[in-house]
C-alpha cells in the first residue's frame, strides 16, 4: 500500500521519544542548511552590501585577512579616491604581505622579491621597485595585524589588473591574489551598472 501523509504521521508518532528527537534534529539541520543555501544564493558571490565611501575625516574600515594562500574577503571592494582604514591581519603561519595595485605594480614586486629568494640568514635584504611602481605594500608577520590609513588611487580603475597580491617568493604562484572590485561613490559596483 503506498504511503500516505496519515500513515507517515502515524509511523512518526509510533517512534520512541529518542528516535523522534533524532528525526527532529535531522529535520532541523536540513532546514538550517536549506535556509543557509537560500540566503547564500540570494546574495550570491557577486553581491555586496552597499558601502559608504570613506573620507579623510571618516575613513572606511576595510579588513583584509591573509593566510596560506589566499585572502579574505575573496573580492575587495574599493571606491576610487576614498580613504580607507586598512586592517591587514595575518591569520596564517607564514609571513605574508598585501600589495595593492595594478598589474604593473604586481609584476614589479614579484620580480623584486624573487631576486632575494633564498637569501642567506641575516638582516632581510632591502627590496624596492622602480618609482611609480610601488602601489601599496603591507608586510605582516604571522599572527600580527597592521593598520594604516590609505587613500585609494582615483585612477585605480584605469590600471588594468588592479588586485591584492602577495609576492613573498612562491606565494603569488600558489594563487595568493584576489581582485579589487571598483564601487561608485553611491556604493554600487561600477561593473554592475546598466547605464
Ligand atoms: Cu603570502
Amino acid at each position: 500500500m503506498p504511503a500516505t501523509a496519515a500513515s507517515c504521521r502515524a509511523r512518526y508518532a509510533c517512534r520512541s521519544p529518542a528516535r523522534r528527537r533524532r528525526a527532529g534534529f535531522r529535520t532541523g539541520a536540513r532546514l538550517a542548511v536549506l535556509a543557509w543555501l537560500v540566503v547564500a544564493c540570494a546574495g550570491g558571490p557577486g553581491a555586496t552590501p552597499r558601502i559608504t565611501p570613506g573620507t579623510a575625516g571618516a575613513p572606511r574600515a576595510v579588513n583584509l585577512i591573509a593566510r596560506e594562500w589566499t585572502y579574505l574577503p575573496p573580492v575587495v571592494d574599493l571606491v576610487p579616491g576614498e580613504t580607507v582604514l586598512l586592517h591587514v591581519i595575518n591569520g596564517g603561519t607564514e609571513p605574508h604581505e598585501a600589495v595593492i595595485g595594478g598589474g604593473a605594480v604586481q609584476t614589479a614586486w614579484e620580480s623584486a622579491e624573487a631576486a632575494v629568494a633564498g637569501a642567506p640568514p641575516g638582516p632581510t635584504p632591502a627590496v624596492s621597485v622602480p618609482p611609480g611602481m610601488a602601489g601599496l605594500r603591507v608586510v605582516v608577520a604571522s599572527g600580527q595585524r597592521v593598520d594604516l590609513t590609505w587613500v585609494v588611487p582615483a585612477d585605480g580603475p584605469a590600471q588594468s589588473g588592479f588586485e591584492v597580491g602577495c609576492h613573498i617568493p612562491g606565494h603569488y604562484g600558489q594563487g595568493m591574489r584576489v581582485p579589487v572590485r571598483w564601487v561608485g561613490p553611491d556604493g554600487v559596483p561600477l561593473a554592475t551598472r546598466t547605464r
